[in-house]
């Protein structure tokens, strides 16, 4: 009895929130508890901050130079040109592969999460996947904050037992013979995947071709792609 009334109530409150949602945001179908996620977590986070400014834990200044790092300094873009470059320039490429680090800072990128970094090269033998099992270990420098499905835990936990499968979903076909190499990340060694050129772009300048790359296909889960005419960014 109990168990059906919490069943009615939870349909009740789930139908409220679909026709308040669709009255307020048509066409965004949205339930009640998505849209409740991201205004509790902004609130939680705003909270945070507040408590560690109060406590002189943290000083605004330094927090707002962080942010602004993460949002205009760090990010895919920066892989991209990285990767570009690699394309137009094998002696660049060969840095690259020896010592990313070294190589990603002649570039200019440069902040913490990088430090300790290896580049690992696709190519029509081999695939590689990158994952943080245990948490979310990501290359900052040059891919920025990861993306959600990254931290979460099945492609934490399915990267590593069906690698084929979760790039099926990502819509990547590997074939049979292609070798997959999944690697694991840690806070010590952080990777990035360097995807094949995509036929078909030889005559294509260095800034065009980082234009291709994806944050997707650095991370794997993805290859890089001539864009068709009409495709949207
Ligand atoms: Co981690």
């Amino acid at each position: 009895m109990d168990g059906t009334r919490r069943g009615f109530l939870k349909a009740a409150v789930t139908a409220a929130g679909a026709a308040a949602g669709a009255a307020t945001a048509p066409g965004l179908a949205q339930s009640q508890e998505q849209r409740a996620v991201p205004s509790d977590l902004t609130l939680r986070v705003k909270s945070l901050e507040s408590l560690l400014v109060e406590k002189g834990l943290v000083d605004r200044p330094a927090l707002d130079a962080l942010i602004d790092t993460m949002e205009h300094k760090v990010g895919p873009r920066n892989g991209a040109r990285v990767v570009a470059r690699a394309w137009v320039d094998p002696a660049y490429k060969k840095r690259l592969l020896d010592d990313a680090p070294a190589a990603i800072a002649e570039l200019g990128y440069t902040s913490g999460q990088g430090e300790h970094m290896l580049v690992v090269e696709n190519t029509p033998k081999v695939h590689n996947l990158i994952v943080c099992t245990l948490c979310s270990c990501y290359p900052w420098p040059v891919l920025g904050l990861p993306p959600v499905w990254y931290k979460s835990a099945p492609y934490r936990s399915r990267a590593v037992i069906d690698p084929r499968g979760v790039l099926r979903e990502f819509g990547t076909q590997l074939a049979e013979d292609v070798e997959l190499r999944v690697w694991d990340s840690t806070a010590e060694l952080r990777y990035l995947v360097l995807p094949e050129r995509p036929a078909g772009t030889e005559r294509m300048s260095e800034e065009e071709l980082a234009a291709l790359v994806t944050r997707d296909a650095m991370v794997g889960v993805a290859k890089v792609a001539l864009r068709q005419p009409g495709d949207s960014l």
